[in-house]
Formats: structure tokens, sequence, C-alpha cells
């Protein structure tokens, strides 16, 4: 797809837009159209051949003809007429805490600074305190801004930064004066990577808790400590630090302050919108008609107030969120009735049958499958046909013999770079349930990913495909997958798609996991644990489904075991 590069264009447009000093509408008319194309589930060549691109939100008559000119040439001349203005190196310049666009335009001016290392060596030589606006402690600021980038370097997976807020949130709330908690940010939306952590607590006396919150155990370093607002840094590992920022309110505007500090910030421009076209003002101490405070205690009642239902965290991203009539009851880990991808001994798992299924009914669970790899997966130990049987009839015994959980015979076939599948229809005909997957090959131009997928999909035993991208956060890039080929595929044919629940990948994504409900295609939510510890990894599972809009009625996994056989049975038919 050739969004992302259009994304990317954009995005660099309008930060040099920023740099220039151009006005607000502008920046923002090219930051609107590149979120939209991030989210945009179809290919922009694709749109814009069948003369679609404007009926994208936040795409005019302008942007359409940017994207066309792109298409046709590989350039845009906004774009190249900026990046002839600018050096290369400058623009980066605005990801420093510290550093906005009209500091970024004053150091190139005024001391010809083209990159990160310049700004470094004018740091260090005092000229750039010596530039008028700036001065000793904004130059402090901007240094602990570049340290603080290159020690932090890149987003937290939520996996990670999940579990350490947790522990933070639980100390804040069990301080002396804090009434409640709540974790705000992109963190509280399930967003898959978070940038720092936020918390949101109410209590009169604001100081002694930032206080107590900045002398936390495991707190490396204070950037910030005062009545309203603390802000301290946690070790991740020997590089990486981790921002905690704690806001304190009072009882009445607690509501305010964790709807303002939830975000998105998308999201809360929309609701400020609607706040001033009831002539109200909006902010993060409550909901104003005049000086008088008519929502802030809650925040269901400030939504209730614009006229909205109060939305899921997680569907607060502006993407056509504000149009529900009710808020959607989307799926909770609670609704989870069986997890069916997961492996054991026999391939790569660490934990044995009956260890997998004594922690999935230790979970509450009706059911699980065994999902080891196939043949072909030679790293996982993955089973030939011969072990494959036997390993069969060896869940089948520990099945009959555990009460409380049903075990399923299952496996992860692996979908070879043919497009074929590793065991042949008598084997999978034999497993009640099956998982397909690309483990290998992952670039092969022969058979593109798609063909293979589709390929899997079209197969009576093929139950789902697994983790259908095969990205790995933060370290290995998506296939090159037509998503909504593979979407429309799987909605004819009855395919179940994955989102994975590993931290790792969660896999679909979001925005996947909205395509594929919009065209009626039934999800399952698993963890693919390779040890008991990792079951609970479900719940990164259940934030993205959310994020994508998912209710209980979508997930497999939330069928009873009845209606999962009968489900599986409708595909093979
Ligand atoms: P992150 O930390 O990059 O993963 O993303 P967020 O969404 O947690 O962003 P963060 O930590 O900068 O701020 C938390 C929330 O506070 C954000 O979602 C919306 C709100 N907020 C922060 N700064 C602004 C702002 O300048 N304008 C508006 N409207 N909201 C803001
Ligand atoms: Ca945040
Ligand atoms: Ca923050
Ligand atoms: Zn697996």
């Amino acid at each position: 797809m050739v969004n992302a590069e259009l994304v990317r264009a954009f995005e660099r447009i309008a930060d040099l837009l920023e740099i220039d000093g151009a006005d607000g509408f502008r920046i923002n008319s090219y930051r609107r159209a590149a979120r939209t194309l991030k989210d945009a589930g179809e290919d922009a060549a694709v749109l814009a051949k069948e003369g679609r691109l404007q009926e994208l939100p936040g795409i005019g008559k302008g942007t359409a003809q940017r994207i066309q000119q792109f298409l046709d040439s590989g350039h845009i001349d906004v774009l190249d007429e900026l990046e002839a203005k600018f050096p290369p190196g400058l623009p980066g310049l605005l990801d420093i805490p510290g550093m906005g666009p009209k500091k970024v335009a004053l150091v190139h001016t005024q001391l010809a600074v083209k990159s990160l290392d310049d700004l470094k060596k004018v740091i260090a030589s005092c000229e750039l305190e010596k530039l008028p606006g700036l001065g000793a402690t904004s130059v402090k600021k901007i240094a602990e801004g570049i340290a603080f980038l290159e020690r932090s370097g890149g987003r937290t997976p939520l996996g990670i930064a999940l579990p350490i807020a947790e522990v933070f949130l639980d100390r804040v709330r069990a301080l002396c004066g804090v009434k409640q908690a709540e974790l705000a940010g992109s963190l509280r939306r399930g967003v898959e990577t978070i940038g720092d952590i936020d918390i949101v607590c109410d209590a009169a006396d604001g100081e002694m808790v930032i206080k107590q919150f900045v002398a936390f155990e495991g707190v490396k370093r204070v950037l910030a400590a005062g009545a309203t607002k603390g802000s301290v840094t946690i070790e991740l590992d020997a590089e990486k630090e981790l921002q905690i920022d704690l806001r304190v309110v009072g009882s009445d505007s607690y509501g305010a302050a964790l709807q303002y500090f939830t975000g998105s910030k998308e999201h809360n421009v929309r609701l400020r919108e609607r706040a001033i076209a009831k002539k109200w003002r909006l902010n993060e101490y409550g909901l104003f008609d005049g000086e008088k405070s008519i929502a802030g205690k809650r925040e269901a009642d400030i939504y209730k107030k614009l006229g909205l239902p109060c939305l899921p965290p997680e569907l607060r991203e502006d993407r056509r969120e504000l149009e529900l009539i009710e808020a959607p009851e989307l799926v909770t880990v609670e609704d989870i009735r069986g997890d069916l991808h997961m492996h054991t001994v026999a391939s790569d798992g660490r934990c044995t049958i009956e260890e997998m299924a004594a922690a999935a009914k230790e979970r509450g669970y009706e059911y699980i499958a065994i999902c080891d790899h196939s043949k072909s997966s030679t790293i996982a130990n993955g089973l030939s046909v011969k072990r494959m049987v036997e390993h069969m009839e060896k869940i089948r015994a520990v099945a009959k013999k555990t009460k409380g959980i049903a075990i399923l015979v299952g496996c992860e076939c692996d979908i070879l770079a043919n497009g074929s599948l590793d065991y042949p229809d008598e084997i999978l005909a034999e497993c009640d349930w099956v998982v397909a997957s690309i483990h290998s090959a992952l670039g092969s131009t022969k058979h593109s990913p798609t063909e293979r997928t589709l390929a899997a999909i079209e197969n009576p035993y093929v139950s789902m495909i697994g983790h259908p991208t095969g990205r790995l956060l933060n370290k290995r890039a998506p296939m090159e997958l037509d998503m909504a080929a593979v979407v429309e595929a799987a909605a004819i044919n009855r395919t179940i798609l994955e989102i994975n629940s590993s931290w790792q990948r969660l896999d679909l994504k979001d925005i996947h996991v909205r395509m594929a409900l919009d065209r009626g295609v039934t999800l399952g939510i698993n963890t693919d644990a390779h040890h008991t510890d990792q079951l609970s990894q479900i719940r990164f599972g259940v934030l993205t489904a959310r994020r994508g809009g998912a209710t209980k009625a979508d997930i497999v996994n939330c069928l009873s075991l009845a209606g999962l056989r009968k489900r599986i049975e409708r595909k093979r038919l």
C-alpha cells in the first residue's frame, strides 16, 4: 500500500510548515490527512483510481490533488519546495522535549543549526543560551530533552507499560488523602505502544501527594514536582527510561481531568468543538457555562451534558465514535470462555498439556485448544505427521481424564511458501480446531503473503488464521497483506481471523479489527501462550479488540463449547 509513504510525506510537510511559521489551519489539514490515511483500511491508489479519495474524512480537493500527484510522479510540489528550504536533519529536532517549531526556526536562522549534532555543539559552546528569548533555564531543559530522547528511544509496548503502571496506580491509591485515582492517557485507551504513563488522582492536598509520589521506590529522576503535577522517570533497562506523570485535582474536577488526560488529543478537540457549539467551555477542570461549572465531578457527566453516551476510553480516537448514539458493550476479559491458541512441550512450549489445562481452568475457562507447530517449523520443533498423530492421541487421553475443562485437539499448521498447508487434509480433518499461520518466507514475492493467506482461508479445515500480518512490535514490520482482500475472503469462507494477544504481536491490530468487523468477520482472541504465565496476556488482545469496536458477539471464544463446535462445523460442511 502506498498509504504509509503518503503519511510520511504529509507529516513531513506539516513539520516543515510548522518550522516555517505557517498558519495553524494549514498545518492541521496536513496532519489530519496523514491521520486519515494511517487509519484508512483501503489503498489510496485504489481510491484514487475510483475517484473516491475525497470520501475520506479530512481529504479535500487540494489534498486529493497532492495524493494524485504523488501517485503519478512520486513527488509533491509543496514538499519539494519545503525540503529545498530546510536541511534534512532539522525537522527531527521537533521531537526533543522543550523544542517547539519556533525554537527550531530560531536556532536554524540564528546559529545555522542543521542537525541534532549541531544543536549539541551550540549548547556546549554556550551560544544557545545567548540567543534572545532562550536563556540558561530553557537551554537546560532542551539539553535534558535530548538526553531523555537518547535514553528512551521510541515508544514502550503496552505489555511492558501496563503492569508497571498498575503498580504505581496502586501506590497512589494507597496514599493518605487520595480519594480516587485512575490511569489516563494512551494506556487507558489501550494503545499498543505508549509514550508515557499518565495517572490522574483526586486529593485535596496536591503538594503532599506529589511529594510522596516523586519519592516512590524505583523513581530514577524527578522531572517536575509541583502542587498539581509530578513527573518522574523509572528505569526500564540499562538504556531506557519511562516517564510517569501524575496529576492531582479536587473532587469537583476529577471527572473532567480524567476525561481530559485520557485523550486522545484528537478526541478532545472534537469534544471541545461540541462544547463551543453550545457556547460552553470544556477543559481539565470542568464543563463551564460562563463561570458556572455544569459538569466535572464524574467523567460520564461531561459526555452526558454534551449529548453523548459515555464512550469507552478505547474508542476515543476521533474515529467516528462521536457519531455513536449508544455506548457499545465492548467485549471484556470476563466474556472470554477459552483460549484457542497455545503450545506445549511437544513443540516449542515450556509446559505440558496437563499444566496448560490446569492453568486455563484456574482462569475459569471452559475450553482450550492445544495448537503445536507443524513439521516445517523446524526451529520451533514442529511435529512430523507421525509425531502429530501420537500427539493427537495424547491430547485426547489427557482430555478424557481432565475434569472441568474441555481440551480440543488443535494444531498451528504452517502456510508454506507456495500457499499450501504443511499437513494433508486428512490430518487437519482429524483436528477439532486448526490454526493456519505464516512463519517463514515472510517477504517472499513468488507467492505473495496475500495469495498464501487467501489459499489457507479457503481450506475447509482451517478454522482460523493466526497472527495474520506477522508483525513484531518495534521489531518486525507486518507483511504486505491486502487486508481488504483477506477480510473479504474470511467473510465469504467463514474463516476466523485471530487477534493474537501476545504483547509483542497484537495482530490483528485495532484498525484491522474494525475492518474485519465492518465486513462481518468473526474474530478469535487468543494468547499463543508458550507457558502458563502467558495466558494472562489475553487482556492485551481484549483491549485491541475493544479499540476495534468488538462486542462479545464478534468473538468466537466468547461462545459456549457447543456453540464453538457448531461454528467450526458450519465452515467444514
Ligand atoms: P502517549 O503518551 O504519547 O502515548 O499519548 P497520550 O495520549 O497519553 O498523550 P500525553 O501523555 O501527551 O497526554 C495525555 C493526554 O492529555 C492526551 O491524550 C490528551 C491530553 N493532552 C495533553 N496535552 C494536550 C494538549 O495540548 N491539548 C489537548 N487537547 N489535550 C492534551
Ligand atoms: Ca501518555
Ligand atoms: Ca503524559
Ligand atoms: Zn503459535
